[in-house]
């Protein structure tokens, strides 16, 4: 039978695309296809997240091909997900120690991508000073910011109301951050039914296992066809942060969103608040003045370091 439908793919292993369409009776389905050819290059590639249209003959074996990517609403390379909503940077109040120059680059990156980063701090149980201090640096700038801990399952009520009332009507949203900091364990506490696997942390190397290998896309409210969804990403490693020269020097500064109040205020026009003092700088006399979290602005002036290394080669 001849077939044609849109649909959003939720996986992709192998070459192999899992989408998630609507009948015409109205009922959730999913069908395992390739994509056509053109779309297998590396730049047409199919991301999970995508609206693709779905089309061949069902009849023939291996006649059912993703023929059309839809226009995507945003991309990122890591993780490899398209049309993302929200994007839940993750990490752990201790073991792995958050590095926040990492949290501030994740950050960048969705604010640059129109995608609404939202704090998730976890193994709160292991210190929850560390934990309430990297809370308090996040919402003072304007984020909303959850407090969890495997140990504590109620802790994870508010995070689901969250996910419950803003993944909805397809929205998209991403658990990301460095490996071991318990992702996958945390969509386990939110949807006990996905039962996925998570590492064993080491206790030698206090390092997790890269478990997760692979972006999957999962139903908040399974067959309701006005669900959300969530997905789980593979962690990655620091090193894998160091290239980061997608963004212009001068679009830094919005993706920054506590530093607005005080754009346009310094001294000089073209000051880039990279290394000027509180005399001339408004943001650098914010940060002076404890309205900018420290670590913010020397993640700001270390991205900013990045991009301008760029423009000289
Ligand atoms: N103490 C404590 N340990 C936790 C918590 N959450 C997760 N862990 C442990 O941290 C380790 C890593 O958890 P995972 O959920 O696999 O981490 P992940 O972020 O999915 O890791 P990757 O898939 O490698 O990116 C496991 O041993 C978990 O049991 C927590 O809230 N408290
Ligand atoms: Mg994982
Ligand atoms: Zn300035």
């Amino acid at each position: 039978m001849k077939f044609e439908t849109n649909g959003r793919v939720v996986k992709g292993l192998g070459g192999l695309y899992d989408v998630r369409y609507t009948d015409a009776s109205g009922a959730v389905r999913y069908v395992s296809v390739r994509a056509k050819g053109v779309l297998r290059l590396d730049d047409e590639r199919v991301l999970v997240g995508d609206l693709v249209t779905v089309s061949g003959d069902d009849a023939v074996p291996d006649g059912t091909v993703i023929s059309r990517i839809l226009p995507r609403r945003c991309a990122l390379i890591r993780p490899p997900l398209s049309n993302l909503d929200l994007l839940f940077v993750v990490f752990a109040a201790r073991s792995p120690s958050p590095v926040t120059e990492t949290i501030d680059k994740m950050i960048c990156i969705a604010e640059h991508n129109r995608i609404e980063p939202v704090i998730v701090i976890t193994k709160a149980d292991l210190s929850d000073e560390d934990a309430q201090r990297y809370a308090a640096i996040y919402r003072k700038a304007g984020f909303e910011v959850f407090v969890t801990s495997h140990t504590r399952p109620s802790d994870l009520d508010p995070l689901k109301q969250y996910i419950q009332s803003h993944v909805t009507d397809g929205r998209t949203a991403a658990f990301a951050g460095a490996s071991g900091v318990g992702k996958t364990t945390l969509m386990n506490g939110l949807f006990p039914s996905l039962s996925l696997p998570t590492a064993h942390i080491s206790r030698k190397i206090e390092r997790g296992r890269h478990t997760t290998r692979h972006v999957e896309l999962f139903a908040v409210r399974g067959d309701d066809p006005s669900t959300g969804f969530v997905a789980d990403t593979p962690g990655f490693s620091l090193l894998d942060f160091e290239r980061f020269d997608f963004l212009a020097e001068e679009d830094l500064v919005a993706t920054f969103r506590e530093f607005s109040p005080y754009v346009g205020k310094c001294t000089y026009a073209d000051c880039s608040h990279g290394g000027e003092g509180a005399d001339s700088c408004a943001i650098a006399r914010a940060a002076e003045q404890g309205r900018i979290a420290p670590s913010r602005l020397s993640s700001y002036r270390s991205i900013l370091s990045v991009l301008k290394h760029k423009t000289t080669y």
